[in-house]
């Protein structure tokens, strides 16, 4: 009797323990678990205070899973610095862009592949044009939180791929706007190669009227020689003021190291906040976005402005691609940049997220984060750039101790980045 009394406390005992256990693991499961997108779900969005109407075409196809794989027998595609290109190389991709934007541009307007809706589509996942599956009414946004890299990393690949199959050249790469690198600095001994030319100026062959790549744009990118403002802080996002040169350029360096260097020593100051299923899309950068995303991106988008200024029509302007190339290259160096933890999240909330993209061929495919993190398996590498100005950058130094800035370029940081954001 003793020993079937205790045997019965004892089962009482674990069937308690399991279903405690169970009712853990089930609150949690609701709690946490991934972003998942379905295009089902649609609504107008809603940003800059107004109703946004970009939902995707309707799709009658059946939606297939993507996982970049790298074929082994082909040598990595090279990304290069667009200011680094030059003579026939310069020439031919000038024309290419040309060719391929003009082509998007006049696909038609229900075509997923076209211009157009590419913008709409990145309107839809940047202004809450997606409800999460499940809820009544949380939406998503793929800006201010641990999205934004992985998401514009899958965005601009697949646009990168249906200019590829528009101009039937597999091997076509989306050269970078390398804005953050200000200064024309000599080749580090020993560098095989690799572009140290300053990369701070609006590329030309996106500036030449009538091309396929050309988009109206604000007028201080028009103003020749002026280099981007990457200091530019929301209040003035709709009518940013013209800085020159000395007033940019110590700035933009403070800019870049803060984003890259300090701020960006953490996963969470770099990648931006935790996201997950339930949770709801915040619409101020400064509690979201990690340092990159808010200080150096934002302000390109506003300094080019016009069609690049908001984020209902950014992905409308060809300068958009070149710009988040800059930004894909600028998250894998992130990883190598000396100090701090820099390694990418690795919560499954984040790995197991998933989005929705169209291909080459208008088919929906379904891709997960965690594939998104090796930047190899998708095929492609970066030209190596001038970094080390703003890594090495001091922002207490009175004039220039980094002597491999040239003579001509040669600055004074004075001036602070006001780092007036938030982290959560
Ligand atoms: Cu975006």
């Amino acid at each position: 009797m003793a020993a079937s009394g205790r045997f019965d406390i004892s089962v009482h005992f674990i069937q308690l323990l399991v279903c405690c256990a169970w009712l853990v693991t089930n609150s949690q499961l609701a709690q946490s678990a991934p972003i998942k997108i379905t295009f089902d779900g649609c609504i107008p969005g809603f940003a800059n205070n107004k109703t946004q109407y970009c939902c995707p075409p309707p799709y009658k196809g059946e939606i297939v899973d993507f996982c970049p794989k790298r074929n082994m027998s082909k040598p990595l595609r090279v990304r290069k610095a667009l200011q680094c290109l030059s003579g026939h190389e310069l020439k031919v991709y000038t024309e290419k862009l040309d060719k391929a934007y003009t082509i998007l541009r006049n696909l038609p307007d229900d075509d997923p592949r076209s211009l157009n809706q590419q913008k709409r589509l990145h309107c839809s996942y940047g202004t809450g044009g997606f409800v999460q599956q499940g809820t009544d009414n949380i939406t998503i946004d793929i800006h201010f939180s641990w999205l934004f890299f992985p998401w514009h990393r899958y965005f601009i690949y697949f646009h990168e791929r249906i200019i590829q199959h528009v101009l039937d050249d597999p091997e076509f790469s989306l050269h970078f706007w390398n804005w953050d690198n200000g200064f024309t600095v000599h080749k580090p001994k020993g560098a095989r190669s690799g572009c140290y030319k300053r990369g701070d100026l609006l590329p030309p062959i996106y500036n030449i009227t009538g091309m396929g790549q050309y988009q109206n744009r604000s007028s201080r990118t028009k103003l020749p020689g002026l280099p981007v403002d990457l200091g530019i802080v929301p209040e003035e996002r709709d009518n940013p003021p013209t800085r020159p040169a000395e007033v940019v350029k110590p700035r933009n360096l403070a800019t870049m190291h803060a984003s890259m260097v300090t701020v960006g020593n953490t996963t969470r100051g770099f990648m931006g906040r935790i996201y997950r299923y339930g949770d709801y899309q915040v619409l101020d950068p400064l509690t979201g976005a990690g340092g990159l995303e808010v200080m150096g991106h934002a302000s390109i988008h506003w300094w080019v402005g016009n069609t690049m200024g908001v984020v209902e029509t950014s992905a409308g302007d060809p300068l958009f691609y070149a710009h988040h190339s800059n930004i894909d290259r600028l998250w894998n160096n992130w990883h190598k940049v000396p100090g701090g933890e820099r390694v990418d999240y690795s919560d499954p909330d984040f790995l197991e997220a998933e989005f929705l993209f169209y291909d080459e061929t208008a088919t929906i495919r379904r891709v997960k984060v965690k594939d998104a993190l090796d930047m190899e398996e998708f095929g492609y590498k970066f030209q190596k750039a001038n970094d080390i100005s703003w890594i090495d950058y001091v922002p207490t130094v009175n004039s220039t101790s980094n002597s491999t800035i040239n003579s001509t370029d040669s600055y004074k940081p004075q001036v602070h980045f006001p780092t007036r954001w938030n982290r959560d």
